[in-house]
């Protein structure tokens, strides 16, 4: 069988959580080619359920933003645009350097409804037409309902823990396929083919914990190659907390995981949970597989994604100058392969993001308030830029004052300072860089000779004194001397 975890680093990724076909093209072409971003992960992007009506009286909004975790078919008719603008994005993409990651949405089909954003009609535990492998049909009989595996009385999973009910019941009432038969492995392959022949490179794939690893395997053992001859990313979505097998370590030999316990570490670090006080990142000096977490090198690193923005486990837009503190400290870490997550604000954590009354997202628009455009933002910019020149040179020079300023090298070839407390703070520290004057790449840019913001100077004995703004960092880079 083709061989497992060759897929290529894909340098650093944007996740353009629900932009739509148009918007995340547009930016793949001005911002994040030209920045430097190796990737953008989109939404998922197969049919899925159109509400009708409200549901059961808890949620108020009729488009939510989960609709989209509810597939009803595979043809790319989705929230995000048609399956043209999609492949015309992926091509667009490409062509700026960035390559294209699909959340992956094969665990389930639909938990309520019984239309879809293509204009297809169904029931739920019976799906017609799929539009992938000779238009096949998912009947009961490929659903873990009828099968008689999931062991709980609601049919639900009720314990976690509990390996037959992850894998065979329904998360949160969603009508769980039979990934462990050929029919339904090869229709979802045929899925996932379909987006590698667009130009796809990959996958994160949705609630991974609940399909599980043998099946995960055979999943993955029928994908072809991408359109560059490496093998797709398999970035899985599981969830920390549960026992052995159940454990993001425990998938690693399957493939990449999503950092969902990082993101619980950074947060603490940046601000102690739940009360919101600032905590202290000088714990960062020890972070990644000596702080109890997934290998870097299998992993998926991120400040927030669409869950964890939401459910109180990660800084979110919301922490305002701490969160992009956070996130241009994750570029610089070097653990992981890093995302920049960019999606739209909220109220209430249904908020969809902005759409027609029909549900259609509309073009993303960076100047009103109603997106974040993280990926935008200039010191982030500056530090995606920093993160590909050091590469994988070694973390040296540690430094930090016991509490919220951290500065460190990374060889030769780059060096950084954060200070997450509130007032501006002057160090004096090794930073491993020859002698000269050098612009702070989060301020500024070099242009001809000159930075368009500060510049940093590192004396002859490569000591520099250096005062760093409060929730702020400066970052300097041997090939950006002025
Ligand atoms: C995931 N990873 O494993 C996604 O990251 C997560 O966002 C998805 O949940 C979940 N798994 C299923 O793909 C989201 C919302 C849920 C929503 C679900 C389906 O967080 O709240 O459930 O998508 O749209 C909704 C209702 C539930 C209802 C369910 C089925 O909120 O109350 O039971 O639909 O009708
Ligand atoms: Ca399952």
């Amino acid at each position: 069988s083709a061989p497992k975890l060759s897929s290529p680093d894909p340098g650093v990724m944007a996740n353009l959580f629900e932009w739509n076909w148009t918007s995340v093209a547009k930016e793949c072409t001005d911002v994040l080619g030209p920045a430097g971003y190796g990737g953008v992960q989109v939404a998922p992007p197969q049919d899925s359920v159109k509400r009708t009506k409200l549901g059961d009286g808890s949620d108020t909004i009729l488009h939510p933003w989960w609709e989209v975790y509810q597939p009803v078919d595979y043809r790319l008719t989705s929230r995000m645009g048609s399956e043209a603008e999609f492949k015309s994005m992926v091509k667009t993409c490409r062509q700026a350097g960035v390559k294209v990651y699909v959340d992956a949405v094969i665990n389930h089909m639909t938990g309520q409804g019984d239309t879809s954003y293509g204009g297809r009609t169904f029931e739920r535990y019976a799906y017609s037409d799929l539009g992938v492998n000779h238009n096949a049909s998912y009947a009961n009989s490929d659903f873990h309902k009828y099968s008689g595996d999931c062991p709980s009385a609601s049919g639900g999973i009720e314990d976690f823990n509990n390996l037959a009910q992850v894998r065979y019941c329904e998360l949160v009432g969603l009508s769980d396929l039979r990934t462990d038969t050929t029919k339904v492995r090869k229709t979802l392959a045929a899925y996932l083919n379909k987006l590698l022949g667009y130009g796809v490179s990959g996958f994160r794939v949705d609630a991974a914990k609940h399909i599980g690893q043998p099946d995960l395997d055979a999943i993955y053992a029928r994908l072809h190659n991408t359109v560059d001859g490496t093998r797709p990313l398999w970035a899985l979505e599981v969830f920390g907390g549960g026992p052995g097998i159940l454990s993001p370590q425990a998938f690693t030999s399957s493939g990449t995981v999503l950092g969902l316990d990082g993101v619980k570490q950074i947060r603490d670090a940046f601000k102690s949970y739940p009360d919101a006080h600032v905590g202290s990142i000088a714990t960062l000096k020890v972070f990644g597989a000596d702080s109890g977490l997934t290998p870097g090198g299998k992993t998926l690193s991120f400040v927030q994604n669409h869950d964890t923005e939401r459910n109180g486990d990660a800084l979110n837009y919301k922490d305002g100058a701490r969160n992009i503190l956070a996130t241009q400290w994750l570029l610089a870490s070097g653990y992981g392969t890093p995302q920049v997550y960019s999606a739209f604000t909220f109220s209430t954590n249904d908020d969809s993001p902005p759409a027609t009354a029909d549900g259609m997202v509309t073009n993303t628009d960076c100047s009103g308030g109603a997106w974040t455009c993280i990926d935008r933002n200039a010191g982030i910019l500056g530090m995606v830029g920093w993160h590909n020149y050091v590469g994988k040179a070694q973390r040296q020079n540690w430094w930090d004052d016991g509490a919220n300023v951290i500065a460190f090298g990374r060889g030769a070839k780059g060096w950084v300072a954060f200070n997450n407390g509130p007032e501006p703070k002057k160090i004096t520290v090794q930073t491993g860089l020859s002698a000269g004057t050098y612009c702070d790449v989060v301020h500024g840019k070099k242009s001809g000779g000159s930075c368009t913001g500060p510049t940093i100077t590192v004396r002859g004995n490569g000591k520099a004194t250096v005062t760093v703004g409060a929730t702020d960092a400066v970052a300097i880079q041997a090939n950006r001397r002025v």
